[in-house]
């Protein structure tokens, strides 16, 4: 096992791999910009080292400022966290190349995902059920695209190979519409990811956001660890996360985490991966694929007890997977709030010095967040300053805890989205479950008026 892994992050997955490590008795280095340099969890870690100025792009965004840190300290592995280097492929490939071990995919895992064109072609090479629409990038023949949107049938949604989470993607309703909307994404794309090849799938009108959560070992291993309802989610931000998804027949589900535990071990992937889903009228369809651990992984964590962060620092360690597929249990019902430091009804983000800081407790409470009273939010980064992850016997159980731990929680000094999950406990459509990826706009529509 590694002696000492560089955490190559910041906030609270920086303190979740501090964590990690300290279980498995592994030294830990931060690496730090000066905006953090004050932030508690930098002094907790053994070793902390300054490299950059605030913004991202002169620090955690800085590939040879992370790598020196690396090598001063005689770092043994780095851990990208989620965000900033974790979907790099070029990073984690100078990472391998510098002698360092990667805490995540092979860097050409992490390419193929990263074009959304290949990562689907792909799934559909490995049994996995995809959106239907267009074999591969769109040709530059107006007709050719024309007839390959009149077979799918409209609305279609244009989608650039380099994007994915939300960005240069466009839906057409009409054909009078089409050819411009492939121009425009086309030299959108070009220009925001280097690549200009877009993609067409059916536009599917009311779908939740159904992933399922993989671990796979370099021995051949791959098991799925069920999936998480990521529905509740605005402008492609996720507010709240559950585990396992409300309704969905486990026959499904248990079907379609075994294809993508299959589709692992078919493109040798390695690590601690997630395959996105649009769930609609029974069916999943994959979308993208993530190559890092997820904001939301607590809530599997919950349910099968898998620590995911562990089990990532161990396959890259070249060990074996312990549990195997039917040693996998799945145990009642999880819920996450991301706590944002917004304002509740304008999501304008507010940084500062948080004043008061009182976290919830209890049984089946887990509070993940770097955050404490007299921490100073910057406002430099993502506003997200930590989550609260319940555990229940079931759902019902799970919301009544999250709703106690929201009222315990006291955030003085700036503005919080904790109003809001408040709110949403007590809404009738997510005490149903189910609803889709537009409900929480719609919410948010009404709730302006009324
Ligand atoms: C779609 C879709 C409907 N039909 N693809 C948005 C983010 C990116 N990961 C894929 N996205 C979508 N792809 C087809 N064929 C609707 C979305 C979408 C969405 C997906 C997941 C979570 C939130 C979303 C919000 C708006 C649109």
């Amino acid at each position: 096992m590694f002696k000492k892994i560089l955490i190559a992050n910041r906030g609270e997955i920086a303190l979740r791999v501090q964590r990690a490590c300290r279980e498995m008795g592994i030294q830990t280095v931060v690496v730090y910009s000066e905006a953090d340099r004050e932030a508690k969890y930098v002094r907790l870690a053994d070793e902390a080292v300054c490299i950059g100025p605030a913004p991202s792009a002169q620090s955690y965004l800085h590939m040879p400022a992370i790598i020196s840190a690396a090598e001063v300290t005689d770092a043994e592995a780095i851990h990208p966290g989620y965000g900033f280097l974790s979907e790099n492929a070029d990073f984690a490939e100078r990472v391998e190349k510098s002698g360092f071990a990667f805490i995540g995919p092979r860097p050409d895992s992490i390419r193929l995902m990263g074009d959304k064109v290949s990562a689907k072609q792909s799934m559909i090479r490995s049994g996995v059920p995809c959106v239907p629409g267009s074999e591969g990038a769109l040709p530059d023949d107006p007709r050719e695209i024309t007839r390959i949107a009149r077979s799918i049938g409209y609305p279609v949604i244009i989608k650039a190979a380099g994007g994915g989470g939300g960005r240069g993607m466009r839906v057409v309703h009409t054909e009078a519409a089409l050819i411009n909307a492939v121009t425009m994404t086309r030299s959108e794309a070009g220009a925001a990811f280097g690549n200009p090849a877009v993609y067409m799938e059916k536009f599917l009108l009311q779908p939740r956001h159904i992933e399922i959560q993989v671990l796979a070992d370099t021995h051949g291993n791959a098991l799925w660890l069920g999936e998480r309802d990521c529905s509740m989610q605005r402008r492609h931000q996720k507010i709240l996360e559950e585990a396992p998804a409300p309704g969905i027949p486990r026959r499904l589900i248990e079907r379609i985490g075994t294809r993508c535990a299959d589709a692992c071990k078919k493109i040798g992937y390695r690590g601690a991966g997630t395959f996105e889903f649009l769930y609609e009228n029974g069916e999943f369809y994959f979308i993208e694929m993530n190559t890092r651990v997820q904001v939301e992984h607590p809530v599997t964590e919950l349910i099968t007890g898998i620590d995911i962060v562990v089990e990532q620092i161990r396959i890259a360690a070249g060990e074996k997977l312990t549990v195997r597929q039917r040693g996998v249990q799945f145990n009642g019902h999880s819920i996450e709030c991301r706590i944002n430091a917004e304002d509740p009804y304008k999501f304008t983000p507010s940084p500062g010095r948080i004043t008061t800081w009182h976290v919830p407790g209890g049984p089946g409470v887990r509070v993940d967040s770097h955050a404490y009273a007299n921490y100073f939010v910057p406002p430099n980064y993502d506003s997200m300053i930590g989550k609260i992850i319940v555990h229940g016997a079931t759902r019902e159980q799970a919301i009544a805890r999250m709703r106690i731990a929201l009222s315990e929680m006291v955030v003085d000094g700036i503005q919080t989205n904790i109003p809001l999950h408040r709110d949403l406990m007590v809404d009738a459509r997510f005490i149903e479950g189910g609803t889709s990826i537009h409900y929480l706009e719609e919410y948010l529509a009404a709730r302006h008026q009324g």
